[in-house]
């Protein structure tokens, strides 16, 4: 089931051209890379300190504890904090650079922005207790601003979005310590923790990842996606197509890889400007086509329509389709190898942040403070390198898809509720009598160890076939977009009747994309509203949802996962998180765990048990709350 790479057929095609070309891509390297090293695969591999590195045998005669004592669990559960510190930072870092840029807005300091979302802005003034009347939108937007970025280096209490949470949510995360006091506090006490010779015990390990997994899920992504809907706009479902069919011909096109709208909405901008319309047309160009790949082709696709090209694992074949006059960069998921595969193509790499450069890749340094004339510098490198296309070198894939974007918690309660009744009842009634069995949020990446795609279609398909709503985002939503899942008419073509019955009643798909990786924040909150909203239990661990990554891979990915078990979330990961080579840490997390934060891990590669596992938990949580019986398919 496995022996093919990508269930998409673009790819298929572009990796013959890598091939003839003597091109090596993520798939080759990974092929060259086999077998990978076991010792790190379980876990159970320490570098903290230079007296090792050590490695534990898990099976055989070898060494059973570090130089310094450590044992497996030990080791595991250094290592896999330190991987939920990697992800919390990434994602927080963003969230803190967005106040940034609403701070610097606020004042007039910015260049391309302006404070579009005024509705979300005074929601959350009241929600933060910022004073609102007789006020101008930029006083209110510097206080949230203030209020936000002050998140981040707080030393004591509690994080201000917890407090979204159900109260008995918010009364288990104290009990057990939990609640997390500063975002940064928690990263840098996993820093502390994971050094040599302090924390040592795997249990009191994973309660501080967890801590730092808050801090990420409900503190730095909340208000990345927060601050960000009030800076460009909260999104509404809109239309757009995927996959690399959408590069086009006679275009320049633009790709923007990464995860932040602060540099990916300006380039949006610029390539409508008139006037660099007109030149990419002097330079014997249709016009300007601007296309995304990952999380921040997400977010301009929620707010602005713009296309996506694809997900994780074809940022490369973009390149190789000899199409692509610039590939714009800023922070995460960005290959260090796109400079060489440019190289073999008229395509410029442009990289913006400071924060990351790559070998052989020209940089941009992007800054809010001049956001529209950079946007427009990079976007006229663009036109002028279109003549150095080579048109012997260009094979577009055919492949593209139609897509419906852009939900929010915000919107599902209009969408649901109807226009003069905005409500979460309709959604809790849906579950309650039957007719939808719960929700699932399917997310996280690509990951060459899974056949592309594969994992996140099949899994999808499964689940609302049995009348399970899908929620999506990151690259788990383009995978779905591609195959043409977050279509109205994919309710009929693949979804039970129940579930059929609700996206025809709304007229919206059956698998609803929320956003980018950080917007996971909106599916929680999401949640949060349901709860409120009555008559399916009092926490979030009592409802009939779960999560799912099938494809993961990154840090960020571990962050999510932990922070979804620890809202109360069953969370089933198609590869196990490396900590296996530690028996009681694996026990812990999969079952254990379960006792104090009321979610769990399970690990299932392949995605049709994944969604038994997961229709047997939604089963037992709607008997547990004496739902009904399910209308349609039992
Ligand atoms: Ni999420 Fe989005 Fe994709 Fe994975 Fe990377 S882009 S932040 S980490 S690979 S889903
Ligand atoms: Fe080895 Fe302990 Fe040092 Fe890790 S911290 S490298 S287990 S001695």
């Amino acid at each position: 089931m496995n022996n093919e790479k990508s269930a998409d057929s673009s790819v298929k095609e572009t990796l013959c051209v890598a091939c003839d070309r003597n091109i090596s891509t993520v798939f080759d390297r990974f092929e060259a890379m086999q077998p990978e090293c076991g010792f790190g695969q379980l876990g159970v591999c320490c570098r903290n300190c230079v007296m090792g590195p050590c490695r534990i045998d898990p099976f055989g005669e070898g060494a059973k504890e570090g130089i310094c004592g450590a044992n497996a669990d030990t080791i595991a559960a250094r290592n896999l904090v330190r991987m939920i510190a990697g992800g919390a930072a990434a994602h927080s870092d963003h969230g803190r650079d967005v106040a940034h840029t609403l701070l610097a807005t606020s004042e007039g300091k910015t260049e391309g922005y302006a404070i579009k979302g005024k509705e979300k802005l005074f929601d959350l003034a009241k929600e933060l207790n910022i004073k609102t009347e007789n006020r101008k939108i930029e006083e209110i937007a510097h206080d949230v601003a203030e209020k936000c970025f002050a998140e981040f280096g707080q030393q004591y209490g509690e994080l201000q979005f917890t407090k979204r949470a159900p109260k008995k949510r918010q009364e288990i995360w104290r009990k057990n310590k939990l609640t997390p006091r500063g975002i940064d506090r928690e990263v840098v006490e996993i820093m502390h923790r994971t050094h040599i010779g302090v924390d040592n015990d795997y249990e009191n390990l994973i309660q501080q990842g967890m801590r730092a997994s808050l801090s990420d899920g409900w503190g730095g992504s909340m208000i990345a996606t927060d601050l960000q809907d009030i800076l460009f706009g909260s999104p509404t479902p809109v239309r757009s197509v995927s996959n690399l069919g959408v590069l086009k011909e006679d275009e320049v096109n633009i790709i923007v890889h990464g995860h932040e709208p602060t540099l990916s909405d300006v380039i949006v901008t610029a390539s409508q400007d008139k006037e660099l319309l007109e030149l990419a047309k002097s330079y014997g160009a249709k016009g300007i086509n601007l296309a995304g790949i990952c999380c921040t082709a997400n977010e301009i696709l929620m707010r602005r329509g713009i296309p996506i090209a694809g997900n994780f694992l074809q940022q490369e074949l973009a390149i190789i389709t000899g199409a692509v006059e610039v590939f714009i960069t800023d922070v995460q998921c960005v290959m260090p190898s796109l400079g060489k595969i440019a190289g073999c193509f008229h395509t410029k790499v442009v990289s913006t942040s400071p924060k990351a450069k790559f070998p052989g890749v020209e940089h941009i340094e992007f800054s809010e403070e001049e956001a529209l004339p950079i946007a427009k510098k990079i976007v006229r490198l663009a036109i002028e390198n279109y003549k150095n296309r080579k048109k012997e070198l260009v094979n577009i894939p055919k492949e593209k898809m139609e897509l419906i974007a852009g939900f929010t918690s915000e919107y599902v309660f209009k969408m649901l509720g109807g226009k003069y009744r905005a409500t979460y009842r309709p959604l809790n009634d849906a579950i309650i009598s039957g007719r939808l069995r719960g929700a699932v949020g399917i997310v996280g990446c690509n990951n060459p160890k899974v056949k592309h795609d594969w994992a996140h279609i099949e899994l999808t398909k499964e689940l609302i076939k049995n009348d399970v709503l899908v929620v999506t985002t990151g690259c788990s939503a383009i995978a779905s977009a591609k195959a043409g899942l977050l279509l109205p008419e994919a309710a009929k073509k693949y979804a039970g009747k129940g579930l059929q019955e609700i996206c025809e009643a709304v007229g919206c798909p059956p698998v609803l994309h929320m956003g980018s990786c950080v917007d996971i924040s909106r599916i929680l909150t999401t949640l949060c509203n349901v709860i409120t909203e009555g008559g399916l239990g009092e926490d979030i661990s009592d409802l009939p949802v779960a999560a799912a990554a099938p494809e993961w891979m990154s840090e960020k990915a571990v962050s999510i996962g932990f922070y979804a078990v620890v809202s109360g979330i069953y969370t089933v990961l198609g590869l196990p998180l490396p900590v296996m080579g530690g028996k009681n840490l694996t026990e812990y997390l999969t079952n254990d765990i379960e006792n104090t934060v009321g979610g769990k891990f399970a690990f299932e590669p392949d995605p049709l048990k994944a969604a038994k596992l997961i229709i047997e938990h939604l089963n037992k949580k709607r008997e547990l709350l004496k739902l009904k019986p399910m209308m349609y398919i039992k």
